[in-house]
């Protein structure tokens, strides 16, 4: 990962003759989004790759095993490269303008008979922001339906909501990643950075060279939990009673910036009234950690003269996330540690362009810029810049698994997903697979057929990060520019180019005559001027010149916000908001017959739902299985054995995964990784139970039963 290797620019390598093709380039996976030079050589019977990592102020100069092995999935024989028809059980190829005519007449069928809300949007946090506002656009403009929402829906909306209420705005850190070396506590909170985002490493080491005191929360111990100074190994699903429990000692303590909390939030007086409520006895039980520890923890943030925190999907995940994100925010708030060097809060964003993805339209009741769809002066505004009457502007939709129940009940009857797995991300994915095979019409464009394409009437083949131009706005809120680095693969085509042959063939083409990503960029920045997600700033001249710009950028010569709150919150009287929160604890609970706590997460060499880590030769050697990690005394009592195959069922279906012994984890919960579908996908068995103020699903807590696929002798 750290390699040091310096890349050399084109014609330094022409000179060597070295080379045949460079490709200066951007990681198609997790939100650091590190830069790389891909060194291409023409072989006489096949060709070689050398991947460096190209300097820039986020990954300094790192790239993982990940990035490192990125162009093998691009460059698969796997890609699909034509349209795709089913036909009797099996795919044909078409043309592209076949594939155009069928989606007409289908889209047009079902809307005539059955109204435009029939047809949903799918959508995913790894489009470029062109792509993801071009698609809000087509749900409301070409499709004119209510129904879009995307994965993120999964990822980021339990921080999102959180940073909407409490700051008025939703980025996920608040400061630069450079602020973290100057931070004397940091909490890493349900984040496992290193193998999540493991060039993002060194800024936490450095900042414990620094003297920093380092705190996990984790119910495992893992590669990140390992650097902690000190780890608390929370209880599935009870993050907010933990920090309650911190809150409470802070507030004993003496620890609140009361200039700070009185200045600059409010809400306090209820919050501390609540916590006097609450017993610290009670909360060590609850959460399963030592008193002690939740005192040690608290008092070292408190002492601390700078310090910040970091939530990720162990917190979020969770059907009370959105609560648990308030309660570390609470605990940032009243000690004062944000706006200042050295302080802030961050929600790590997953996915590639998992920040810009959730600003320009693809939610449900989102428009671009982080406009509300329910807000009529938005409404106005972006009707305008659409050229539409705001009255023809569809409504608020449903969140992402809430389309999948409309698709039960038959008021959704087809769906177009664009760059999403569904059938294997969502929770309860025994539940979506049925929806989606009961669709009259299912359009998926894909690089590959996921298990997801597998169910559709018609696969469209989209282009490859290589291959497709645009911004990605990572996980610090900077937007960056990855050009284009090969021609396009076969008869693929870059999604915005889908979207607009699909708009023409909907006779939509006067609000789609783009013919380069920079021309909807630079529709995209309008949109956006005065938004909460204000790119009015930005535009591809700058991003070449610099090295990516930081939103809010409102106007040309801004230099962009690097550092947020340093003076004022974003609600309209400047103030943070602080929320008393009920200690929680998981919709699901253990009992006789599912006695076990499964959470769910991720390793290292694979992304997500698999479909292109899998197809990556080096990072499938490296783990090409499913397993479930469980802790041996728990594994004696369930007769379970190491790399045996086990059966774990819940009470919605059943998955086979090999056993894996390991006494890094409670002895209460196993954890099973997301990247693998079919027998191996744990969705079949999460918890479709969605927090109720942003709708995530609780994917790291459900109950589960485990037991040996053959009995032991
Ligand atoms: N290698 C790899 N990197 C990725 C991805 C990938 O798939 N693979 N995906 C990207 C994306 S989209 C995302 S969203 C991020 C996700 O990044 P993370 O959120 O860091 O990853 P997870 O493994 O889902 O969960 C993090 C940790 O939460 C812990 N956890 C489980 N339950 C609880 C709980 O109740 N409380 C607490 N405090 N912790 C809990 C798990 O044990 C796990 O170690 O990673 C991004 N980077
Ligand atoms: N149990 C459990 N479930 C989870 C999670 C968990 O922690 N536990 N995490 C959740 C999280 S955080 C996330 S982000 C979701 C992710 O869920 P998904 O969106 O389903 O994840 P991906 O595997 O990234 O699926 C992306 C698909 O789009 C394709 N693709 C990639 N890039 C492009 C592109 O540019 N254009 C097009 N058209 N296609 C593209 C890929 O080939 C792949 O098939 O999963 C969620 N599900
Ligand atoms: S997966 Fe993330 S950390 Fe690894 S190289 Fe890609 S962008 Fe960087
Ligand atoms: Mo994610």
């Amino acid at each position: 990962m750290n390699r040091t290797t310096v890349p050399l620019a084109k014609d330094e390598l022409v000179a060597a003759g070295e080379h045949d093709h460079v490709m200066d380039t951007q990681c198609p996976f997790c939100s650091v989004q590190c830069k790389m030079q891909i060194v291409e050589r023409f072989g006489e019977r096949r060709n070689s790759y050398t991947v460096l990592p190209k300097p820039n102020a986020a990954s300094e100069g790192r790239l993982c095993i990940k990035g490192m092995n990125a162009y093998q999935h691009a460059l698969s024989r796997e890609r699909i490269v034509y349209p795709l028809a089913k036909e009797e059980g099996g795919f044909v190829r078409i043309s592209w303008e076949e594939a155009y005519r069928r989606i007409n007449e289908g889209f047009s069928h079902i809307s005539e008979q059955h109204g435009n809300d029939a047809i949903g949007v799918y959508g995913g946090g790894s489009l470029t922001n062109e792509t993801a506002y071009l698609l809000g656009k087509f749900a409301r403009v070409a499709l004119q339906t209510k129904y879009i929402d995307y994965n993120g829906r999964f990822c980021m909306s339990a921080a999102a909501s959180a940073g909407n209420k409490a700051f008025g705005i939703d980025r996920g850190l608040t400061n630069q990643l450079s602020d973290i070396p100057l931070a004397k506590c940091i909490i890493l909170a349900g984040t496992n950075i290193a193998e999540c985002q493991p060039t993002l490493m060194p800024y936490f080491t450095r900042a414990q060279e620094n003297g920093s005191f380092l705190i996990a929360i984790d119910p495992r111990n893992t590669a990140t939990t390992a650097i902690a100074d000190l780890h608390l190994k929370v209880k599935p699903g009870m993050d907010a009673a933990l920090v309650n429990g911190m809150l409470k000692v802070l507030i004993d303590g003496g620890y609140v910036d009361d200039p700070f909390v009185s200045g600059r939030t409010k809400g306090f007086e209820e919050l501390k009234e609540h916590l006097a409520t609450l017993d610290l006895d009670e909360i060590a039980d609850m959460t399963g950690v030592p008193l002690e520890q939740i005192r040690q923890a608290a008092e070292a943030f408190g002492q601390a003269s700078t310090g910040m925190i970091f939530t990720a999907r162990g917190v979020e995940q969770q059907t009370d996330g959105y609560m648990a994100v308030r309660n570390f925010i609470n605990m940032s708030l009243i000690t004062g540690k944000m706006g200042k060097e050295g302080c802030g809060y961050g929600a790590i964003t997953g996915q590639g362009n998992g920040q810009g993805g959730r600003e320009h339209g693809q939610k449900a009741d989102q428009l671009p810029g982080y406009r509300s769809i329910e807000n009529a002066d938005d409404r106005a505004y972006i009707s305008e810049i659409w050229g539409i009457d705001a009255d023809e502007l569809p409504g608020k939709g449903v969140s992402a698994y809430e389309m999948m129940e409309k698709i039960h009940e038959e008021e959704i009857r087809a769906l177009f997903v664009m760059g999403s797995n569904p059938i294997v991300s969502n929770p309860n994915a025994n539940f979506v697979e049925e929806g989606l095979r009961k669709l009259e019409f299912l359009v998926v464009s894909d690089m590959f057929l996921s298990e997801t394409a597998m169910l559709a009437d018609l696969v469209l083949p989209s282009s490859s990060y290589l291959e497709n131009e645009g911004t990605l706005t990572n996980l610090e809120g900077r937007v960056l520019l990855r050009e284009a680095s090969r021609p396009v693969m076969g008869e693929a085509k870059h999604d915005w180019e889908i979207l607009c042959g699909v708009a023409q063939a909907l006779g939509k083409q006067a609000y789609f005559p783009y013919t380069a990503a920079e021309q909807i960029f630079e529709e995209l920045r309008v949109a956006s001027r005065g938004g909460l997600a204000d790119y009015y700033g930005i535009n591809y001249e700058r991003l070449r010149l610099e090295e990516g710009v930081y939103w809010p950028c409102p106007s040309l010569d801004h230099p962009g916000e690097k550092r947020l709150f340093e003076t004022a919150f974003a609600h309209p009287d400047g103030k943070a908001e602080l929320i008393a929160t009920q200690n929680h604890f998981p919709e699901e609970q253990v009992c006789d017959e599912f006695p076990l706590y499964l959470t769910t997460g991720r390793v290292l060499s694979h992304y997500l739902t698999g479909v292109q880590t899998r197809r990556s030769h080096t990072l499938a050697a490296r783990s090409y299985e499913s397993f479930v990690e469980i802790h041996p005394s728990t594994a004696r009592k369930y007769r379970i054995e190491e790399g045996v195959l086990v059966r774990l069922e819940s009470r919605r279906g059943s998955i086979v995964v090999r056993g894996k012994l390991t006494s890094e984890i409670r002895e209460d919960t196993v954890f099973v990784p997301m990247h693998w579908g079919n027998v191996q996908s744990v969705n079949k068995i999460t918890n479709h139970a969605l927090d109720p103020t942003c709708k995530m699903p609780g994917f790291k807590v459900c109950a589960v039963h485990i037991k040996p696929l053959v009995k032991p002798d």
